[in-house]
């Protein structure tokens, strides 16, 4: 019991210490952690409007940045440098300050105006972007850049149990796996690499014990509004171009994998677009589908064994 208590003791003060690295900061694997603000970053090269920014941050378990402390435009910085080749400015949010006007840009006129600009309905559309020389301007012209996500490490949330980066993924006993449905719609590559961000991957049935866990998950699996129909979910495999052959992302073949019942007349190919993995949200079967339109998708992680 001595040695018990001195053990613990001697780890607490190793802690307080000298950390080691191993120890270091973790996010989601798409964001970095900045020592100076304690808080994790992810610059999103894809342009977007400023509602689908904070969206995507949120989503991320983030906010868009709103840069306050010399060590936040420090990170902008840094991060801006490393693509020199994107452009001048990134979406920020509102810090409640008064900033002066971006210069006009008259290209910014012609672009036609967003679908989703109509959602943002309160007043008109304003903005703050940040500089690459570390000023915030106000634009009130509609267009769609770059943007910065941020998040503090205290509200970084990591599920333990489930070891993801990410809340309310759902544990099932029966399969040691857990399962969460992201609220948004996605593409298979984006959905994939969504999964991987979250520390996770897309689903893959790997016996007919997960796949009666799964059907059940699936009765009260959300219903996601953006994606094309509602009733497929995708999951972690897709077909070789030229042979058709369903592989998973872990390349296994679907009866290596443990599970391969596909829903029946499925896989069907419709209109010779359908090569990516999904499965039908009323029975949990397997399904082809075009790996270019947006649907709801199924994140997995194994859950840890305890000890
Ligand atoms: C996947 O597995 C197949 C069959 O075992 C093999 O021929 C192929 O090289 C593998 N692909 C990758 C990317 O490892
Ligand atoms: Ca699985
Ligand atoms: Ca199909």
């Amino acid at each position: 019991m001595e040695e018990y208590v001195l053990f613990v003791f001697s780890l607490l003060t190793l802690n307080v210490i000298a950390p080691p690295p191993s120890n270091k900061m973790q996010y989601r694997t798409d964001y970095e952690y900045d020592q100076k603000t304690n808080a994790f970053f992810k610059f999103h090269i894809d342009e977007a409007s400023l509602l689908r920014a904070k969206t995507i941050c949120q989503l991320e378990g983030a906010e868009l940045l709103v840069p306050k402390s010399k060590q936040d435009f420090s990170m902008a910085h840094g991060l801006f440098k490393r693509y020199p080749d994107l452009g001048d400015r990134v979406l920020i949010g509102n810090d409640g300050q008064k900033h002066e006007s971006a210069e006009e840009d008259p290209l910014m006129r012609l672009e036609p105006s967003p679908p989703d600009l109509r959602l943002e309905r309160f007043g008109p559309v304003v903005y703050d972007v940040l500089t690459r020389q570390g000023k915030v301007e106000r634009t009130y012209y509609y267009r769609q850049l770059p943007y910065i996500c941020k998040v503090e490490a205290r509200d970084a949330v990591y599920d333990g149990q489930c070891d993801v980066y990410a809340s309310d993924y759902k544990y099932s006993e029966s399969a040691g796996s857990c399962y969460k449905v992201p609220p948004f719609a996605l593409t298979w590559n984006e959905a994939e690499a969504e999964c991987r961000g979250q520390g996770a991957h897309l689903i893959i049935l790997n016996s007919a014990t997960e796949y009666e866990a799964v059907a059940k998950f699936l009765k009260t699996a959300p219903r996601i509004q953006t994606a094309v129909v509602d009733y497929y979910y995708l999951a972690g495999f897709r077909a070789d171009r030229l042979t058709r052959n369903f592989r998973t992302i872990f390349n296994q073949s679907l009866p290596e994998a443990g599970f391969a019942t596909w829903q029946e007349g499925e896989p069907n190919n419709y209109d010779d677009s359908e090569y990516c993995g999904a499965l039908f949200r009323n029975n949990g079967r397997y399904n082809d589908v075009d790996c270019a339109a947006n649907f709801a998708f199924i994140c997995e992680k194994e859950a840890q064994l305890k000890s």
